[in-house]
């Protein structure tokens, strides 16, 4: 059997700040299983990043974003996968619409459960494009 090649693809992430914190959530995924990852998803056909970082941010934890503003973009290639991957990550920024909001983990089969976590004591380990990110400098607190 033979699988269609490998393509680039383009994901929205999400860093959602609070205060000092922000949010994450531990992957359930063949892709960076048990790591500490932003919400966030792919892009579809016809969307803006803001409307997919919104959308993804809903579909994932229930929340309502506001001030969704783009921070970077990062080229991520999973070389050493069982199915190689690479992805444009469009990392933005956002807060919370109403600072009252709580997480729900709404996809319990991708994520053990979303929280807030102080961005100078991030949780271990941390899904490898974000903490490759954050060593290049992706910080959401200095843009
Ligand atoms: P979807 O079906 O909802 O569109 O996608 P998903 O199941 O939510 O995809 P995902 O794995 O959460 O995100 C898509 C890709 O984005 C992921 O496989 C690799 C890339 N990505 C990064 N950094 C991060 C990050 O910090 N968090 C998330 N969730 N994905 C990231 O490069
Ligand atoms: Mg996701
Ligand atoms: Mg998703």
């Amino acid at each position: 059997e033979t699988e269609a090649a490998p393509v680039p693809r383009v994901a929205v992430v999400v860093c959602l700040m609070k205060g000092k914190t922000v949010l994450l959530g531990r992957r359930r995924s063949s892709l960076g299983d048990s790591t500490f990852s932003l919400p966030g998803g792919h892009l579809e056909f016809g969307e803006s990043f803001e409307e997919c970082a919104a959308r993804e941010v809903k579909e994932e934890t229930g929340l309502e974003i506001k001030n969704i503003e783009l921070v970077t973009v990062r080229n991520s290639v999973f070389l050493d996968e069982a199915k190689p991957c690479q992805y444009v990550g469009i990392f933005m920024r956002a807060v919370l619409a109403d600072d009252d909001q709580v997480p729900q983990n709404v996809e319990p089969n991708f994520c053990d459960g979303w929280d807030w976590y102080e961005w100078d004591a991030l949780p271990k380990p941390l899904f490898w494009p974000l903490e490759n990110a954050i060593l290049a400098g992706f910080n959401p607190f200095h843009t």
